[in-house]
Order: C-alpha cells, then structure tokens, then sequence
C-alpha cells in the first residue's frame, strides 16, 4: 500500500524536501511543518521546506516554520532522494520547487483536492478529506507514528483552516473526531484560533472595513460586490499579506446576498476576481474567464481592467 510505501521510502533516504503550494494558506503549511515533525520525531531525519511565494505574516506561530526555505534560496541544482508535496493540487502550484520535484529519485503528492491528477510516482489523495492535514493524520494513525505538541499544532492549524474553523460543508464526523483527537496531544485550540483568526493587522481590518463600505447591491441585493484598487492598498499601509482575505465572505455573511464577489485591480489591464456563493454554482461563472475552484468558492484572473471585469462577470451572472 501507498501508506506503508512512504515509511519505506522515508528509511530509505538521507535527503528530504517537503513542498508547499504558492499562495500558501494554513493546511499547505500546517502540513508541511507537520510532516517535518513527523519524519524528526519517528526516524530521527531533518528535511528541507520550502515555500514558493511570500508567507503570510499569520502562520509565523506554526512550529519551526522558520527553517523552511524560500524556493529562491535553494540551490535547484540538487537531487533529493525523496520530495513529498503537500496540499499542492497539480505540479504548477509550486512554482520552481517542480524543478526540484522532477530530479528528486522517489516522489510523494500528499492531497484531498478532487482535481489532482496524480503527478507523482506515489500518491496519496483523499476528495473526501477536508484538509490535506487530515489525511495526514490518518496516515500517521496508520504507521502507528509518534505525534508530538509541536505536530500536533500544525495539522490542528491545517484542518481548522481549511475548514474555516469547522463551518465549512467540508466539515465531516471524521474531521471532527480526528480533530478531537489531536487535542490529545497538547494543541491549544484557543491559541490555534486566536493565531489564525484573531490576529489580524490594524491596518487590513480598517482597509477591510473600507472595502466593505464602499460595496455595491444589485439584483435586489442578491449580488454583492466591492473592487479593489492598488491605490487603495497603499493609501492602508499595504506590506504584502493578504488583505483581501476574507473579505468575500464578510459581503456573503449578509443575509440577501447569494453571490460575492471581490475584484481586485492587479495591472493596468488584469484583474482578479474572488467569488463566494450561498447555492448557486460558481466554478462554472469563472471558468467561463478561464478561472474555477468549488461550486461555491470559486476565483479566476481576468484579462481587463476593474470596471471592465465588473460589468463581464454581472453580464455572466445574469446568464
Ligand atoms: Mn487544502
């Protein structure tokens, strides 16, 4: 089996790399630095991390998180024995940490996107899953590995995250349990909380409030939407996190909205859009601007600026 195979392979070699996704979020990172702790703790081996774009400021708390690497700082000539990817959905969310991937000798993907096509050598992917930090609890479960406070933090971190603090549809029995579970080991669920959710910047709550201000209602309130301006970043003390995370989801809280949506000025001539939905399927909305994601949170980069972008997806919505 896949799972038995990966503790082979984990004896089997002296060099180990452990990949995040771009744009990393809590479950791609929880899951790293908890298959970092995993592998010290279980087999005595130190692995390398590496993040492949800037790290938001809030997952600073997870455990030794600060001896991951970023993919600029490592050497992409080097051939690993083993890389493991985690959270990562297909082989381009990790930037150039694929160079690194396809040199390595053996090759894991760690997942639960429904979308992963199985890139690597071995893979482990469970759709069902809600966080790829559940289905590595699972595997410790299985390998019978040690969990230490530090790992268990991490994977608490990726499964609260990915849940959005266990409200998401995601939300199984299991996640539940395993959760429940990792308490046991000495995760703090209230600091966890606080860290990923009560710990936001003065400034991107005031730009967040403002952004919400400044929202407009159409279709009799049932679309809600707000744009987002570079100037407008600025004028709040921008430093690179981001500050539009969230965000959608505050215009979805109200109570006539059915679909959200947030779009984001990042050029002159390219947009982003982020949108959220109470029922109506919105992957099928964005893909139609080569975008997609779930039925209800869904995002896609638009070749045209705002306002421009604005008008495509209200005419979209209307279809
Ligand atoms: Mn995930």
């Amino acid at each position: 089996m896949t799972t038995e195979q990966l503790d082979i392979s984990i004896k089997n070699s002296k060099n180990i790399l452990l990949v995040s996704h771009i744009n990393p979020d809590g479950d791609t990172l929880g899951s790293m630095c908890g298959m970092y702790h995993l592998i010290k703790d279980n087999y005595k081996k130190k692995s390398d991390m590496v993040i492949v774009s800037k790290l938001p400021s809030v997952y600073e708390f997870l455990p030794e998180i600060n001896n991951a690497k970023f993919i600029e700082d490592m050497d992409l000539s080097r051939e690993y024995d083993l890389v493991i990817n985690l959270d990562v959905a297909s082989i381009d969310r990790c930037d150039n940490a694929k160079i690194l991937f396809e040199k390595a000798k053996t090759t894991f993907n760690i997942d639960h996107h429904e979308t992963n096509n199985s890139y690597a050598e071995f893979n482990i992917i469970k759709p069902f899953a809600s966080a790829t930090g559940e289905v590595l609890y699972e595997i410790a479960k299985n390998l019978e590995w040690k969990i230490s406070k530090e790992c268990s933090i991490c994977l608490y971190t990726a499964i609260l995250t990915d849940t959005g603090g266990f409200r998401f549809s995601n939300t199984t029995p299991k996640t539940m349990a395993y959760a429940g579970e990792l308490l046991s080991f000495g995760v703090e669920p209230s600091e966890v909380f606080q860290k990923c959710y009560e710990s936001q910047s003065k400034d991107m709550v005031l730009f967040q409030s403002y952004c919400v201000n400044k929202a407009k209602f159409t279709d009799e309130d049932k679309i809600a939407y707000t744009v987002v301006y570079k100037k407008d970043l600025e004028k709040f003390n921008y430093n690179g996190d981001d500050f539009t995370d969230g965000l959608t989801e505050k215009l979805r809280a109200i109570k006539t909205t059915q679909v959200a949506f947030v779009v984001k000025e990042l050029n002159a001539n390219t947009s982003k859009v982020s949108m959220r939905s109470r029922a109506k399927d919105i992957a099928k909305i964005c893909s139609a601007f080569g975008g997609g994601g779930h039925k209800l949170a869904a995002g896609a980069v638009i070749k045209a600026d705002v306002e421009t972008s604005v008008q495509m997806i209200l005419e979209e919505l209307k279809k």
